[in-house]
Formats: structure tokens, C-alpha cells, sequence
């Protein structure tokens, strides 16, 4: 077959190749082929050409590299546009009057897939994943996905698709009418190739999927399914602005002719673009890849690890060797004696059983990950070990002893590394031979289910061990956060301040209850009172007893929540705490007994209760929140603010629509944000210091974002 390849213009992502009669158009735009101004405009000339072109009698579109194309140019959205569109450049694929077949592997989302549906025809490679995952950034498709996506596979399977965000595979995909073949191989230009030429043989024509038909015969169908999807999203959705528009678009493809549809389309579209929620989704998107980027990912290459080990085998640690033995590692636990041990045991093969009881996992499956488990009272099972992470009770005392074990038994080269939550890691490095080994991997609880890792870098930590934190967070699935040593690193610290200013409130007169419920209208899945109760509120108390000797007389301490631990009241586990869990439920009711507790806690301080808005509760919250997380980023405990974003989003529940809480200070602008500030600090000077961060960016007209660029 004749091959000649054309790059116009010189410097073009887009190539045209003839290959005998079709002209294969490749997308090239590294690393993801997302469609740029200039892909666009290539694809637009490429398909202009190909009309002009007597010698080319169809059109078969591709990507170069490891995917077909992953949707618009995610960093485009919010500057000024560039012609043509991307919807523009879908109608142009449709309207070619000869035929386009788009050859699809690695993934074709978002605006990829929406290339691929204006494509007359469509193959995928085994492997290849479909989908449209606007939702997930606040958006609809707007390239016509909306219209064209319903019209192949039918109003339910196009809107799970669009309100899930979920791909699917090749093979679900010809199921549904997504695509027209699978793929025998992995070859994607040789598969798209080799269909182009078997429909040139057929004589087959253009096939624009604006005018399929099938899929939307059943009207009464389509309509049950969209009304069930509206219910969905009202009452699931609640408070996220794209699900509705999609819904409403999707509406549009059963009951307006297509221009018309594509129209309302656009004009939904641009609504989203516009809203903050679209803002926070993206920032969200960026930021947990950028926090990947850490300067000592940079500059060193992770030591290799197959193996890992667990001291205790306790809930942390458990969780910990679960998410562990979930990435494929062989995993050894040491506990102090059999006893515990068999505890320990216990706890891994809990959490296995109830996936096979749930049906989520296979017998054959649990057996076959249990055998990488082993455990053993003695340390020198640790021998040959990579990396070890303690997750013992947290006392300094204690953990030393168990780094100076670790110190006698691990291999030189392993990682030591300790799951404290607020000890000063400086300390337990300096306390070994090997402080150069010694790295802090916060886990969150339950640790094979939450995502946030913190990655603590102590001062004498190397570089390589730093990175051996991130490719093991890499290997758990989890979300790597580079954070410096303080006490709480990045997120219990922030935590305990804003926390502080939830007790404050309700002291002041707001009601635990009324608090959860304007925080969960904000988008926390929970309140600030009900995450006390399902974590337990002996931790805290334990805490604030032993604190209690060095407290600054100064500073000021609600005392409700001990009133509420010395009558035993430490939340779900113990049938009450700030709710009441009869009978063990999940969900707790309020507790008339708790608010004349608190009532006379405020008496005792002598304090006239007075009424808070949602508004303002809201307002303390976040201002707290902001403020402190300002600090750590002026310590350099968080690298930049999205590293504090990241770790609330992915650690504490932060409604991610909201992009995090410095990327909504942004949002709100943080002259207000100091603002409130200034004011809440004439009640409590001590408490409402400023960050000196903030008081600097607004001085300087600057915002937190200025700072995740350097
Ligand atoms: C859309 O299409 C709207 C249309 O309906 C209508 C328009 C009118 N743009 O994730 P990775 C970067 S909305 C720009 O680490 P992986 C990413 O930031 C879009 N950049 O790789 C990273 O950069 P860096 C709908 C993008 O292999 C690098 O590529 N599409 C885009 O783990 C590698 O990414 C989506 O929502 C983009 N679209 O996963 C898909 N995508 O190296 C979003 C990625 O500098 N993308 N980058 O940090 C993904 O889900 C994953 O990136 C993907 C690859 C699964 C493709």
C-alpha cells in the first residue's frame, strides 16, 4: 500500500498519512492526546483535505502513543477560545462526505469519545476504555455527547454513562451500540485500517449517528428512564450543579431535533464552564497530580520494595497490612505476643471475609492474598524486609523501643517508617543509627479504604526514601501528600484549630446539631459532632488529658466534650456521644440530654448564649480552617497551598466541588476571608491571630493559587 505522510503546517500535533485510498489522520499531542487548539484545528484541516482529496476515498482517525484522545484540553477551560471548537470540529468529522471510521485504544473520553461518536464508524482494541467523565469536572460533554451518545445507546445507558463518569470497556461498549466492532488485537491502526478497507469493500457510505434512530424508538422507555435519572439526581446529587444540566440536555436528544439539542447543549455547557463548581473540580484535578511532583520525586529514584512490614496489629495496623497485601506486596506483621498476633490475624482476614460474604471477592482470591500474609512475634522476621511502618500506641517511649529493633534487625537500605500521627518524627530518627532511613507514612483510618497518605520528611530523611514513600502510596492507590514535621502534621492540625472553633460556637450558642447540619448543607459528608462520634471521643480525651499540665491558661477550653467522656459517652461505639445510636444504629438522633449539658457548661463559663446563622457558622468554620492552613503553608509544613487542599479532599471529607479549603478561600477572596478574621478576633484575640501568609497576600493583591506555581 502507498504511503506518503503530510505535516501541515510544520509543527502540527495532527499528521495525514495516505495509506493507499484512506487517509489516516493521527493525533499526536503527548501525554494524553487532550484536544488542543492546534489538534483541532489539525483534525478541521484534515478532514477539509480529505474532501479535496480524490485520491482518499475514506478518513480513519487515530492516536499516537498510549491512548486515542482523553477528552478537551482541561487546561484550556476559563481563557478566552480558540476557533475552531471542539463541537464545530465534531460536526465537520459528521458531515464528511466520505466515510470517517475512529479507531479507539488506551482510553477515548470526554471529547475524545465525542471525536469517536461523530465518526461514521467505530472500532476498539480489547484493552480500549470509553467514557464521558465531564461530571467529574462539573461539565456536561459538550461536543455533542450529550445528543449523539443517546442516540446509540439509549437514554439510560447514555445518562449512567454521563452521570457516573464511569467508563467502560471495549467489550461493554459494542454491547451497548458504543462502538460497531472489537478489536482482535491490540493493533489499533492495523484494526482501524483493516475495517476501513472491509467498509470501502462493502460500499459503505457516511453513517452520522444524528440521524440514528434505534435507540430512541421506545419512547416511553427513554422517558421512565430520564424521569428515574431527574428523581436520582435531585435527591443523590444534591447540591451539584452539572448532574441537572446533563439530565437536561440528555432531555433534549428525545424531545428537540438535533441542531436544536446541540444548541440548549452549548448554552448548559457554558453554564457549567462559568460555575465555581467547574472552578473546584479541575483545581481538584490538577492538584492531585501536581502534589505527585515533590521535590524529591524529582531529584531521586525510589528504592525497590516487594516486601513491607507491620508493627501491631491493631486497627491501624491491620488497615495498614490490608492495603499493603491490596498492592501486591508480601506483607510480615510483628506483634508482642501470640496473642496479639492472632488479634492482628483476625483483623486482615475481617476485612477479606466480609468482601467474599459481600460477594466481592472470590474464596480462591482471599486464600490467594492471605498467603502473602505472615506475622510473628519476633523482629527478626523482619530481616530481609524493604520497608517497615510501626503503627504502635503512641507513646514516644514506645516507639523508640521499636525503631531500636527495627534498627538491629532490617536489612540495610530498608525503610523505617513510623505511623504517627503527632509525635516529632526529628526525634525518632535522631534516636536510631540509620536517621537517613526514617520517614513518617500517615495512614488515615480505616486504612485500606481512605486515600490520603500524608508522606512526613523529617530533616535528615534521603531523598530516595522520600520517593519510596510516594511509589509506595503509588502501589496502596492512595493520595501522596508531602508534609513537614509539626505536631499534626498538615491535616490533624489544621483540624484541631478549626475543631476549636466548632466548640467555640457551640459554647457561644449554636447547637452541635445545627453545626453538622450547616457544615453538611456546605457539602461535608459529615459534621464536625458526628465525626467525634464515629471516630470515638476517648482519642481526643486521652489527648487533651495529657496535655492538660502544659495547656496555656490563656487559651480557651470548651469543656463539653470532657463532660460528655466522664459520663462514658464516647459516640457510636458506646450508643451515645453527641447523638444517641439506639441499638446500635448508624445514624444518630439528638440528644435533649447533650444540649442541657452543654447548657450548663455555658453557664458555667458564664456565657449568654446568642444565635448563630448557618452563614456564620460556616464563615468561624472555614476562617479557622484557611487560617491555619495558611500557617502551614508560610511553615512550609504543606509545599504549596494545593498540598493542603489535596489533603482535605482526599482525608477530610472536604466537598470537592469546593476544590479545597484554600482554593475556596480564593473563591470567596481572601480580603473577606481576613476580613472575618479581623473581626472574630475582637472576641478572641489569642485564637483569631491572622496567618502572617494571608495578611502578605492581601497585601500584595495576590491569592493562594499564586503560590502552587512556583
Ligand atoms: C471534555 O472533554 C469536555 C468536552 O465534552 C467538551 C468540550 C467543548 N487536558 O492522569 P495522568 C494531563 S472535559 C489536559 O497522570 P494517567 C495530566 O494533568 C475532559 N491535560 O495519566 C497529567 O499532566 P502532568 C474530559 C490532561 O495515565 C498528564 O496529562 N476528560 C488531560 O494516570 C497525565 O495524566 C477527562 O476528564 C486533559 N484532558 O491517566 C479525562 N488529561 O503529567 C481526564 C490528563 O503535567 N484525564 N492531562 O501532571 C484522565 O482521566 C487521565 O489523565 C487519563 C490518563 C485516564 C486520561
Amino acid at each position: 500500500m502507498a504511503s506518503t505522510t503530510l505535516r501541515p503546517p510544520a509543527t502540527s500535533p495532527v499528521t495525514r498519512e495516505h495509506r493507499g485510498s484512506v487517509l489516516v489522520v493521527t493525533v499526536d499531542n503527548a501525554p494524553v492526546n487532550a484536544l488542543s487548539a492546534d489538534v483541532r484545528r489539525g483534525l478541521a484541516d484534515a478532514i477539509e483535505a480529505a474532501q479535496a482529496d480524490s485520491a482518499v476515498a475514506a478518513v480513519l482517525l487515530v492516536g499516537a502513543g498510549r491512548t486515542f484522545i482523553a477528552g478537551a484540553d482541561i487546561r484550556e477551560f476559563g481563557k478566552p477560545p480558540e476557533l475552531p471548537s471542539l463541537p464545530d470540529v465534531c460536526n465537520r468529522i459528521e458531515a464528511s462526505a466520505k466515510p470517517v471510521v475512529a479507531t479507539i485504544h488506551g482510553t477515548a473520553l470526554g471529547g475524545g469519545l465525542e471525536i469517536a461518536l461523530a465518526a461514521h464508524y467505530r472500532i476498539a482494541v480489547p484493552s480500549a476504555k470509553l467514557g464521558l467523565p465531564e461530571v467529574s469536572l462539573g461539565l456536561i460533554p459538550g461536543a455533542g455527547g450529550t445528543q449523539r451518545t443517546p442516540r446509540l445507546v439509549g437514554v439510560a445507558a447514555a445518562l449512567d454513562l454521563m452521570l457516573s463518569g464511569r467508563p467502560v470497556d471495549a467489550s461493554q461498549a459494542l454491547a451497548l451500540g458504543l462502538i460497531d466492532r472489537l478489536g482482535q488485537s491490540e493493533d489499533a491502526l492495523g484494526e482501524g485500517l483493516a475495517y476501513a478497507l472491509a467498509l470501502l469493500a462493502e460500499g459503505a457510505l457516511p453513517r452520522r449517528t444524528r440521524d440514528a434512530r434505534a435507540a430512541l424508538a421506545d419512547r416511553d422507555a427513554q422517558r421512565a428512564a430520564l424521569d428515574a435519572a431527574r428523581k436520582d439526581v435531585t435527591t443523590k446529587q444534591r447540591g451539584l450543579f452539572s448532574p441537572g444540566k446533563i439530565v437536561d440536555a440528555v432531555e433534549a436528544s428525545l424531545e428537540q431535533p438535533f441542531d436544536k439539542g446541540l444548541r440548549l447543549e452549548r448554552e448548559l455547557f457554558l453554564q457549567c464552564i462559568d460555575s465555581p463548581q467547574r472552578a473546584g473540580l479541575i483545581h481538584a484535578f490538577f492538584a492531585e497530580r501536581e502534589v505527585l511532583k515533590a521535590p524529591e520525586t524529582r531529584a531521586a529514584k525510589p528504592r525497590a520494595i516487594a516486601s513491607a512490614g507491620i508493627v501491631g496489629g491493631g486497627t491501624m495496623g491491620a488497615g495498614i497490612a490490608v492495603a499493603m497485601l491490596d498492592a501486591g506486596l508480601q506483607v510480615t506483621m510483628v506483634e508482642r505476643d501470640e496473642a496479639s498476633l492472632e488479634r492482628g490475624r483476625a483483623n486482615v482476614a475481617k476485612v477479606y471475609d466480609a468482601l467474599v460474604a459481600k460477594g466481592r471477592m472470590s474464596a480462591d482470591a482471599r486464600a490467594q492474598v492471605l498467603s502473602r500474609f505472615g506475622g510473628s512475634t519476633d523482629y527478626a522476621a523482619f530481616a530481609q524486609t524493604d520497608l517497615v511502618v510501626e503503627a504502635v500506641f503512641e507513646d514516644m517511649a514506645v516507639k523508640k523501643a521499636v525503631f531500636a529493633e527495627l534498627d538491629r534487625v532490617c536489612k540495610r537500605g530498608a525503610v523505617l517508617a513510623t505511623n504517627t500521627s503527632y509525635l516529632d518524627i526529628d526525634e525518632i530518627a535522631a534516636s536510631v543509627s540509620r536517621p537517613g532511613d526514617v520517614l513518617g507514612l500517615h495512614f488515615f483510618s480505616p486504612a485500606n479504604i481512605m486515600k490520603l497518605l500524608e508522606i512526613v520528611v523529617p530533616a535528615q530523611v534521603s531523598a530516595d526514601v522520600v520517593a519510596t514513600g510516594f511509589e509506595l502510596a503509588k502501589k496502596c492507590a492512595k493520595v501522596p501528600v508531602r508534609a513537614g514535621v509539626c505536631d499534626g502534621f498538615i491535616g490533624n492540625r489544621i483540624l484541631a484549630v478549626y475543631r476549636q472553633a466548632a466548640d467555640h460556637m457551640m459554647e457561644d450558642g449554636a447547637s452541635p446539631y445545627q453545626i453538622d447540619r450547616a457544615l453538611r448543607e456546605f457539602g461535608f459528608p459529615m459534621g464536625p459532632f458526628q465525626v467525634s462520634d464515629l471516630a470515638g471521643g476517648d482519642i481526643g480525651w486521652a489527648t487533651r488529658k495529657r496535655r492538660a499540665a502544659t495547656r496555656d491558661p490563656r487559651v480557651r477550653y470548651v469543656q463539653i466534650a470532657d463532660r460528655l467522656c466522664e459520663r462514658g459517652w464516647f459516640g457510636q461505639k458506646t450508643g451515645r456521644g453527641y447523638y444517641l445510636y439506639p441499638a446500635g444504629a448508624r445514624t444518630g438522633s439528638e440528644d435533649p440530654q447533650v444540649l442541657a449539658i452543654v447548657d450548663a457548661e455555658r453557664r458555667r463559663a458564664g456565657i449568654t448564649p446568642r444565635s448563630f446563622d448557618d452563614e456564620e457558622i460556616v464563615r468561624r468554620y472555614m476562617a479557622a480552617m484557611i487560617n491555619e492552613g495558611a500557617n502551614v503553608v508560610h511553615q512550609r509544613i504543606a509545599l504549596r497551598p494545593l498540598d493542603v487542599d489535596v489533603v482535605f479532599l482526599s482525608g477530610y471529607g472536604f466537598p470537592r466541588h469546593r476544590g479545597g479549603p484554600m482554593k475556596y478561600a480564593d473563591m470567596v477572596g481572601l480580603p473577606e476571608v481576613l476580613a472575618d478574621i479581623r473581626k472574630f478576633a475582637k472576641e478572641d484575640p489569642l485564637f483569631w491571630q491572622p496567618s502572617p501568609l494571608l495578611v502578605e497576600l492581601v497585601g500584595r493583591g495576590a491569592d493562594f493559587d499564586s503560590l502552587n506555581k512556583s
